[in-house]
């Protein structure tokens, strides 16, 4: 266990704004207890950075970099050019501000994640990014744990366990569908 001491995934986002949506991934990390160093490097506002951070992935030995970008999300594609290690893509369907009292519009893109998703997953030949679906970091979080497994046979056992409690959590929720009928099982899912 002694290597998972360490961080071995790099999480990055191209803004703040991205945050909540990236922190998905943070979660199922700790849930595994696996260390991640956190930041944000932004391809477009700090390009520079962007190679730096390239550097820093490689110099701190990081397995696998998680990277979320939205809109022209440059950020996963322009990491995997720079470094060898792994690069997950997290597709964010922009903005995330809060809405303010003054303007109550979330702010979203214009087409509606799809921009982010085919900017990380339309790499060209030789240099691939693995994508998960718009704004789906919990599953680039698992994605990341399954590479770690092959290294750390005790993930092996984490992940089975993690798809026992799914498989059981499924079951669960369908006998209460079962037992309460659809129309009252919404009302009370829902409510
Ligand atoms: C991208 O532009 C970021 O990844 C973010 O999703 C989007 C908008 O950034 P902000 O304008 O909210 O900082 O680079």
């Amino acid at each position: 266990m002694s290597n998972l001491k360490k961080p071995l995934v790099g999480i990055i986002m191209g803004s703040s704004s991205d945050s909540r949506i990236m922190k998905g991934a943070a979660e199922i990390l700790d849930q595994f207890k696996i260390k991640h160093e956190d930041q944000i490097v932004s391809a477009h506002r700090t390009p520079t950075r962007l190679s730096e951070y390239a550097e820093h992935a490689e110099k701190m030995g990081f397995r696998v970099i998680i990277a979320g970008a939205g809109g022209a999300a440059h950020l996963p594609g322009m990491i995997a050019s720079h470094t060898i290690i792994p690069v997950i893509g997290v597709p964010i369907l922009v903005y995330n501000d809060k809405p303010t009292k003054k303007n109550n519009n979330s702010k979203f893109s214009a087409f509606g994640g799809l921009d982010s998703l085919l900017s990380i997953s339309e790499m060209p030949t030789g240099s691939p990014v693995v994508t998960v679906g718009v704004n789906k970091s919990s599953n680039a979080g698992i994605y990341a744990v399954k590479i770690l497994a092959n290294e750390f046979p005790e993930l092996k056992i984490k992940l089975k366990r993690h798809k026992i409690i799914q498989h059981k959590s499924v079951l669960k929720e369908s006998e209460e569908m079962k037992k309460q009928g659809l129309s009252k099982f919404v009302k009370k899912k829902f409510k």
